[in-house]
């Protein structure tokens, strides 16, 4: 369940019933400049509910979230692997994105296997109208460093978890190559998109996210609005790697705030500010959990990480 590929597959449905509160999300992507085509096959849902609480749903590209997830991910990667990844969220809005786990075999140029990410400046691509889903403009030198289009954010390899990348546009692409031997467990990660630039909805059974330029400081008057969504049926369950806000200490205009549900008027729980290193973990009683940052101003270094399972 809820295993998205990065190659291009063919996904049949068994006829056995799915268990109840099942909730399956499948990404598929195909190699750039080519379309894909789904064909159902076979469709069998119970006729006695709704829509709204059974259903199939397609949606094309752009994207507001989702995750990613290396092939075979957790179990090791295959050998000799190109994949190009390409993150294209609604216009006008930012990428937020916060790697979970990674594990690349280690080189100390990353020569080996390596994940590099390229942040894209948005464009006219008049070769692209008429289109739909996203493409690789040709003039992207993913391999070779950037153009005055694009630019190499960075190349990871190695057990260290890189930090949260926010390339401040609506598109992020990414290449994640493997040589001929001594493959890792790969990594997963986590992204959404906001018109604020920060914020967003956060999908998946866990994650990770961050305040904006985490591990730098946020910058001035930065309010920031989160909606995570476990799978139904789950609880989620928060973890504090690190808080730090700079306040005076009413946590009046800059604070952290948790609501216990799918919104603000659901149950808050906080308000947080000033350092914090020893916040015990929060356990919500639904898959839902809101979350507001507000940030209005900084001297000291200030961010926040945070983790979540179900
Ligand atoms: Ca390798």
């Amino acid at each position: 369940m809820e295993k998205p590929y990065m190659h291009k597959r063919t996904h049949t449905q068994t006829h056995s019933a799915y268990p109840s509160y099942t909730s399956c999300r499948w990404v598929l992507d195909a190699p750039p400049q080519e379309t894909i085509k789904v064909s159902v096959q076979t469709f069998v849902l119970n006729p006695s509910q709704s829509c709204s609480t059974n259903y199939l749903e397609m949606k094309d590209w752009p994207l507001e979230y989702g995750y990613l997830r290396s092939p075979g991910w957790p179990d090791i990667y295959p050998h000799n692997m190109d994949c190009i990844m390409v993150l294209k969220a609604p216009q006008n809005s930012s990428i937020s994105f916060f790697f979970n786990n990674f594990d690349v075999e280690s080189h100390s140029n990353c020569e080996f296997d390596y994940v590099e990410t390229v942040q894209i400046s948005p464009g006219p691509e008049p070769e692209n109208q008429g289109r739909s889903g996203p493409s690789v403009p040709r003039n992207i030198p993913i391999r070779n460093g950037s153009t005055a289009d694009s630019q190499l954010i960075g190349r990871f390899c190695g057990q260290a978890l890189p930090s949260p990348i926010f390339p401040h546009f609506n598109q992020l692409y990414l290449r994640f190559k493997s040589d001929f031997s001594a493959a890792r467990d790969g990594f997963d990660a986590t992204w959404t998109s906001s018109p604020h630039g920060c914020g967003g909805i956060l999908y998946g059974d866990h994650g990770s996210f961050s305040s904006p330029e985490y591990p730098g400081s946020y910058p001035n008057n930065t309010h920031c609005e989160w909606s995570i969504k476990a799978p139904r049926g789950r609880v989620v369950t928060f973890t504090f790697a690190q808080i730090s806000i700079d306040d005076p200490g009413d946590c009046q205009n800059n604070f952290f705030k948790l609501y216990d549900g799918p919104d603000t008027s659901s149950p808050p729980v906080g308000p947080y500010c000033g350092v914090e290193t020893n916040i015990a973990p929060f356990r919500a009683s639904s898959n839902y959990v809101y979350i507001v940052f507000q940030g209005q101003y900084s001297t000291l270094p200030s961010g926040f990480r945070l983790t979540w399972s179900s």
